[in-house]
């Protein structure tokens, strides 16, 4: 597929979007974010994008996951905020509604019940959300349209969501990519070695990145960065664009020790040298 007419995105050219701290700066002024997923046995990827959330500038993150689940997520990252939610309920939902800057939703958040009451208590609120994992397999069942959204599919998930073959997606990703902008609205990121970045308006394509990156929670990383820049202020579609430049990159920098055996929690001193 060429795409060589495609603009691509760099690091570089939307670092500039990353100011600064100011001296007085405290850690109430860059919003709150909640991750929420992480159903039975999948708490690593709700806290792997949680941490990367941090890691991106984040300074309150809180984790809505099964109550199970509160000992291991804060087992080694004590500096995050864990609820337990057996189920959705309009307190919880008020809370988030109130609070929240940015709702990162789907890492692990399986698609039973649990899952699938999490994702309709977030989708009742007027939060602006990434949409990632298990909420994307949801919302294919259960398609609808949001312009505050970013939906962050790999070509599986872009193949539900369309309803059509991975290797359909993969014939053409530009295709694909815009038809779920349009099917779905909001920021449609279609990841995979050069993930594209569409607001039904512009076309990226981001180059950034390597094979290392084919191993489990590396998308839930992105998800979190994603959330991070979002609720740092940074407007939806440079936060996309910038947030896969971050990824990539820092995936690049961790293949100093090699491709094979990389794993994504690797990722996050590279994501912290980037947003700095
Ligand atoms: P195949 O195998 O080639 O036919 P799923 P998941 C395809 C959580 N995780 N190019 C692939 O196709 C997630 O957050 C938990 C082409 C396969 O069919 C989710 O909640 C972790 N095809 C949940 O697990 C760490 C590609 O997609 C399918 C492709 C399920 O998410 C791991 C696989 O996707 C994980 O993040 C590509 N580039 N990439 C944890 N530590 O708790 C994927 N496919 O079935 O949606 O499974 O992505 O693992
Ligand atoms: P997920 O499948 O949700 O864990 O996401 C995997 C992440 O790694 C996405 O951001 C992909 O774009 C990235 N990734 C996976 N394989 C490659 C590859 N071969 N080249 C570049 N990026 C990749
Ligand atoms: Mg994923």
């Amino acid at each position: 597929q060429i795409d060589s007419h495609v603009e691509q995105v760099r690091y570089a050219n939307f670092k500039h979007f990353l100011r600064a701290r100011q001296r007085t700066y405290h850690k109430g002024m860059c919003g709150k974010v909640y991750v929420v997923g992480g159903d039975l046995g999948m708490p690593g990827a709700i806290r792997l994008a949680a941490e990367a959330c941090q890691r991106a500038g984040a300074a309150i993150v809180t984790v809505i996951s099964r109550p199970e689940h509160i000992g291991p997520i804060l087992s080694h990252r004590p500096e995050l905020i864990v609820s337990g939610a057996q189920t959705a309920s309009p307190t919880l939902r008020q809370t988030i509604a109130d609070v929240a800057k940015v709702i990162v939703v789907g890492p692990g958040m399986g698609t039973e019940n649990w899952g699938q009451s999490m994702f309709s208590m977030v989708l009742e609120t007027d939060v602006p959300l990434v949409v990632d994992a298990d909420a994307l397999n949801i919302l294919a069942d259960n398609p609808s349209y949001r312009d505050n959204w970013i939906l962050t599919p790999h070509p599986g998930e872009a193949a539900r969501l369309l309803d059509m073959t991975i290797e359909e997606v993969e014939l053409d990703r530009f295709a694909a990519a815009s038809a779920l902008q349009k099917k779905y609205g909001g920021i449609v990121i279609l990841k995979g070695a050069g993930t594209l970045v569409t607001d039904g308006q512009y076309m990226r394509v981001c180059r950034v990145g390597n094979p290392g990156m084919a191993s489990g929670g590396m998308g839930d990383i992105l998800s979190g960065i994603i959330g991070s820049l979002l609720a740092q202020g940074i407007p939806p579609f440079e936060a996309a664009c910038l947030a896969v430049c971050i990824h990539g990159d820092a995936a690049d920098l961790a293949a100093e020790f090699g491709e094979r055996g990389m794993l994504a929690s690797d990722l996050y001193p590279h994501v912290r040298r980037l947003v700095n």
